[in-house]
């Protein structure tokens, strides 16, 4: 029974990945359409967003990217500490297991985007690389959606 559900998500995830747009595939490694939001004027940093499905037998690891826009290109994780967000930089970046996906999203894992050379406009695609240690670099765009957007189809409430 158990199996049968893991099979029919893998399933809806393959429709789901060949379906959307802004997905890539790098090797057994599934990238789900990478998004940020739009920054206020001024903004010095951004939070960028995606998901990594392994597909393969082994683990990979994020480690690094790039875009056009941004000096510096770091992975954040973010935990609740008496009751105030706290971000901190993830050494070493992030493993996916094979078979697993990670999410980068709001409000957990995320891209920061430092040093903005110009603010991020909604409608915008922004270019960039994704850096795995084994399966090596892909280029990317990330979406940019509404300053209050929970996600790149839209509606939603906000936060980090
Ligand atoms: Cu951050």
């Amino acid at each position: 029974m158990r199996l049968t559900a893991v099979l029919f998500g893998a399933l809806l995830g393959l429709f789901a990945g060949s379906a959307a747009a802004g997905d890539y595939t790098l090797g057994t490694l599934a990238i789900g359409q990478p998004w940020a939001r739009a920054t206020p004027r001024g903004a010095a940093v951004a939070g960028a967003y995606l998901t990594v499905t392994n597909k393969g037998p082994a683990a990979d690891r994020l480690i690094g990217g790039s875009t056009e826009i941004a000096n510096r290109f770091e992975f954040h994780s973010m935990t609740m500490e008496d009751g105030v967000a706290m971000m901190r930089p993830v050494e070493g970046g992030l493993e996916i297991k094979p078979g697993q996906t990670v999410e980068l999203q709001s409000g957990s894992f995320h891209v920061m985007l430092i040093g903005l050379k110009q603010p991020l406009l909604q409608g915008q695609q922004v270019k960039g690389t994704l850096q795995f240690e084994k399966a090596g670099k892909v280029n990317v765009e990330f979406a940019v959606v509404a300053i209050g957007a929970s996600g790149p189809a839209g509606a939603g409430q906000g936060g980090h």
